[in-house]
């Protein structure tokens, strides 16, 4: 059953065990993140926090906060309803495997066909629990909307998802840009020029007309997973969220704006982005570990906001790693291995190990046939959407797991001759990367640690890998089971 509404999912957790309540005050600027970043960093990321007293300024908020709500690999699969993320990797499989694809395009084409069969197409309603209170006199500085880092620019909301389309061809978008609060009713609106916000607020500001904008926050958990994950540009975010809560999402009309949102949504923040407009954005403690810097940005007027009665508002930090996002794209990248699969069998695992915050870092084990094909294999993800941004992929044998960071290191270490293994290509670089000397554009380093091959040049016979027999392991546990006796 999908969740009804934020609450629900939060009242998972807590019968999960996973949910811990924080019944004191605590205050929105930087309190709340000191806690939810010692909660990230306890080992398996530790449970989500409900601050059913967060203040703001000193002062009471009406509305409770709950952070790190996907920050474990339970709680992931908690908010995506399956036992372990691997079930809808392999629900994924299954629509693939209708009709074997020949190509990429071929394959998301068939992808979005089978999740729109899929229970995934949303429904028109005309009320729900998001208009049980329509505000007409408010202000964000009401919301308990939290102060990250010491040195922010200001206020920032964290998790929301921002609905948009695209005025030529009405197709929807949804995605989570960080918003600055510059007042009670006008915030920054953090789309980075490879987002596809921007690509639709580019088409109104070539028509010179205003960009209708609505930010929902809360509602079932698989709306903001499918705002985050990196679906191929066309393929509904609504209808993948649908696929996802194997429910389809209703959808109900704003009240000031041509957009439709989903109706369970705990905050609907109406408005619009003024095509041209912009105002300083940051600085904002990033992903990446590191402050970014001030630039400009588009800035969202808001026009309404409207609420379920019982709102919760939910947040997260990013920061130094480990943090919330890992498991959340963590489950994207399990959850889209078999689409990367179509264009390249010989794919076995990929992870992208928190160290690396998303970008920076890629394993990546194959099934290893010819001479080169890890480099093949580099250039194949170097071309793939979000994944230009990698700026070390690192190519293992089959039998390493890459889940295991050491394992990888270990075969790294040992099977690498640094200056034949190592690949280096100029490629756009994420525009939050503060390594590259100019923003948006560097190098990628791609390293080739798996066995090396008679045809790579490689004469000396590559030497066997240490391994236990069978029967010695079984017996071995046989043995120490007797002793624990
Ligand atoms: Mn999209």
């Amino acid at each position: 059953m999908a969740f009804g509404s934020f609450s629900e999912f939060l009242a998972a957790l807590e019968r999960a065990g996973e949910l811990r309540r924080i019944a004191i005050p605590v205050a929105t600027e930087l309190e709340i993140t000191e806690f939810a970043d010692r909660e990230m960093k306890s080992p398996g990321g530790g449970k989500a926090l409900l601050f059913e007293k967060p203040t703001i300024g000193g002062k009471p908020s009406a509305f409770p906060l709950a952070i790190n709500t996907m920050g474990s690999a339970k709680r992931m699969a908690a908010a995506l309803q399956v036992g372990e993320v691997e079930e809808l990797a392999h629900q994924m499989q299954l629509i693939l495997k209708a009709k074997p694809p020949t190509s990429m395009k071929e394959g998301w084409t068939l992808l979005k066909q089978g999740v729109d069969l899929l229970h995934a197409r949303p429904k028109r309603v005309k009320d729900g629990p998001c208009k049980e209170v329509i505000e007409k006199d408010f202000s964000l500085d009401d919301l308990p909307i939290l102060k990250c880092w010491p040195k922010d620019g200001g206020r920032f909301i964290t998790l929301p998802n921002v609905h948009t389309k695209d005025p030529d061809t009405g197709e929807r978008n949804v995605g989570v840009y960080r918003m600055q609060i510059y007042d009670g009713r006008t915030t920054g609106m953090h789309w980075q020029v490879h987002k596809v916000g921007a690509r639709h607020g580019k088409r109104y500001y070539e028509r010179g007309e205003r960009m209708p904008v609505a930010v929902c926050l809360g509602g079932d958990p698989a709306y903001t997973f499918a705002a985050t994950a990196p679906l191929p540009d066309g393929l509904d975010e609504i209808l993948f969220a649908g696929f996802v809560r194997k429910k389809s999402v209703e959808l109900v009309r704003c009240e000031t704006v041509d957009l439709e949102v989903p109706a369970d949504a705990d905050f609907v923040l109406e408005g619009y982005v003024q095509p041209g407009e912009t105002r300083p954005e940051g600085p904002f403690g990033d992903h990446t570990g590191f402050y970014t810097g001030v630039d400009p940005y588009p800035v969202f007027h808001l026009t309404a906001l409207t609420r379920r009665k019982d709102a919760v508002y939910p947040a997260t930090i990013v920061g130094i790693p480990p943090m919330e996002d890992f498991y959340i794209g963590d489950a994207s990248v399990r959850i889209f291995l078999p689409v990367f699969r179509m264009n390249f069998p010989e794919i076995v695992d990929m992870a992208l190990p928190p160290e690396g915050v998303f970008h920076n870092l890629v394993f990546v084990s194959i099934r290893k046939q010819y001479p080169y094909q890890a480099y093949k294999i580099m250039h194949g993800l170097w071309g793939m959407g979000q994944m230009m941004f990698s700026k070390y992929i690192v190519v293992v044998d089959e039998d390493c797991d890459v889940h295991n960071t050491s394992e990888v290191l270990f075969r790294l270490c040992a099977n690498t001759d640094p200056q034949r293994d190592t690949t280096f290509i100029k490629n756009p670089c994420d525009s939050l990367d503060h390594g590259p000397s100019l923003p948006n554009i560097g190098s990628h380093m791609g390293i080739d640690a798996t066995r090396k091959l008679p045809g790579e040049g490689y004469l000396r016979g590559w030497p066997e890998l240490l391994k236990m027999d069978d029967p010695v392991k079984a017996r071995v546990d046989a043995l120490r089971k007797q002793l624990e006796r």
